[in-house]
């Protein structure tokens, strides 16, 4: 029998196995895995490692802005610096501003969405919980397969207070999806930063002063709490250190249906990046505030011990130089106004599988597992995505292990004009992407059709289905 594409003599590695095998693809799918096998193309996977192609379920991809205009970071952009990294699946924002509803902007993120080259769906943003929202817009929204919604614990103007976070879980269980938080305390920043202007401590670096560990740790353990009233699982956005984690693992232990997601910045960025002269401490800066070198190493046990199982990239689209990004309030803006977020589509992958597979802090298959399998599992984009077996999206990059590289803005094939990780040295490189069956990038040279991604509707799966364990038994959500 032959296939459409046999990749041939690579070390196939899923997040439980690594076996040398041929892997086969017909239709876009995977049929086969074994040895020997025929295919019209053949791709040499000799010497190289097999991967399920990455599952980046948090990035910030044309995202509507409140003044009008999107994100700099284009979907063709944007999927070029995924596929480039070996990243072939998204879950990214539909947003939305308050005093306004939810249907008109997920349009418009469709319709935008429809030049992406990699696959993708949408978290939805719930800025405001109007009745309108919270009875009417949530369920159509979640029934179109848009089956997250993300909320936000801080920032002006996006940030809900107690009230609203607890209608938005109701809501979520009413609807059967996920809610993934923003953990930071809003009126704790808002202080802080109203003390460090005044003392005129505003260079970037004071943005993590503004946002200590225990204003993130707070609201983790309130994100946490609300929730196991409600009885809704949720994701907790971008955990910055072991404290905030610690709050993951004992609602875990508890049996509760929380789950931690990390990203690269925490691993290699810490507050010092920040104390950089001049104006480019502001390259650095997102938020939760990168920590220190001894959270990163207690981080990493986190990851070991599967509290936090997921990293995604947080890429956030702000370019350093220019009117629009960085310095949209001038070169020489106060911290608090300068946009948080750093970009990290395409280094995801590299940096992971070097700090953790090439350093020996985890192995192969608990690297696939943090950035394909889990992600996949927990936003119902698994068994199509995340994994190697037949029936699977035909997703895979072909890695090379031992291949040095030193990064810098040129490899990243983004819009964005630096790279925060410039002059890293990482082991470990993706040699060719294929999404769905078709070679889409090689040797760094995308080559993918604008609009070749497809939308993936995400339907009803068991993993986000609440315990059904309420205080006094009583489901407040069927009623508030
Ligand atoms: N933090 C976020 O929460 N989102 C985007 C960028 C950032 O730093
Ligand atoms: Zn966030
Ligand atoms: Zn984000």
């Amino acid at each position: 029998m032959t296939f459409d594409l046999v990749i041939r003599g690579g070390t196939v590695v899923t997040g439980t196995d690594t076996v040398r095998a041929d892997v086969a693809v017909r239709d876009g799918r995977i049929a086969a895995i074994g040895t020997g096998l025929e295919g019209t193309r053949k791709l040499d996977a000799g010497g190289l490692l097999v991967l399920p192609g990455g599952v980046d379920t948090h990035c910030h991809i044309e995202q509507l802005q409140e003044g009008g205009g999107a994100d700099e970071e284009s979907w063709s952009s944007g999927s070029t610096a995924c596929l480039a990294g070996g990243t072939t699946s998204v879950v990214t924002f539909s947003t939305q501003f308050k005093g306004h509803g939810i249907l008109e902007p997920l349009a418009e993120y469709r319709r935008r969405a429809a030049k992406a080259m990699v696959d993708y769906s949408f978290h939805q943003i719930i800025t405001d919980a109007s009745d309108e929202v919270i009875w009417q817009e949530i369920p159509e929204v979640v029934a179109s397969g848009v089956r997250s919604l993300k909320v936000f614990l801080t920032y002006d103007p996006l940030h809900l207070d107690d009230r609203a976070y607890i209608r938005v879980l109701a809501a979520a269980r009413r609807a059967g999806a996920i809610v993934t938080v923003h953990c930071e305390n809003y009126e704790a920043i808002n202080w802080r930063t109203e003390a460090l202007l005044k003392a005129g401590r505003t260079a970037p670096m004071y943005h993590a002063w503004s946002r200590p560990k225990m204003i993130e740790r707070e609201a983790t353990h309130r994100a946490i709490a609300l929730a196991e009233m409600v009885d809704q699982p949720i994701q907790i956005f971008h955990v910055s250190c072991a404290e905030v984690a610690a709050e993951v693992a004992a609602a875990q232990a508890r049996g509760l249906k929380v789950w931690g997601e990390t990203c690269p910045q925490y691993f290699v960025l810490t507050a010092g990046h920040m104390d950089r002269p001049g104006f480019e401490g502001a390259k650095f800066m997102c938020s939760p505030a990168p920590r220190t070198e001894a959270d990163q190493a207690l981080l990493w046990q986190e990851i070991r011990r599967g509290t936090l199982d997921v990293v995604s990239s947080d890429h956030s689209g702000w370019c350093f130089d220019g009117t629009r990004g960085k310095k949209v309030n001038g070169a020489d803006a106060n911290f608090r106004d300068i946009p948080n977020g750093v970009p990290g589509l395409m280094a995801r992958l590299p940096i992971i599988f070097s700090e953790g597979v090439s350093k020996g802090r985890i192995d192969l298959n608990t690297f696939v597992r943090i950035t394909a399998t889990n992600p996949a599992k927990l936003f119902g984009l698994y068994p199509r995505k995340g994994s190697i077996a037949p029936g699977f999206d035909a997703d895979m990059v072909l890695w090379d292990p031992n291949k040095r590289t030193t990064l810098t803005n040129d490899h990243m094939q983004h819009v964005i004009d630096y790279t925060p990780y410039e002059g890293l040295e990482v082991t470990g490189w993706p040699v060719a992407t294929v999404r769905r069956g078709e070679v889409v990038m090689r040797d760094g040279k995308v080559q993918a059709p604008e609009g070749s991604g497809q939308f993936l509707a995400r339907g009803p799966y068991d993993m986000i289905r609440p315990r059904g364990v309420l205080p006094d038994g009583f489901d407040a959500a069927e009623f508030a």
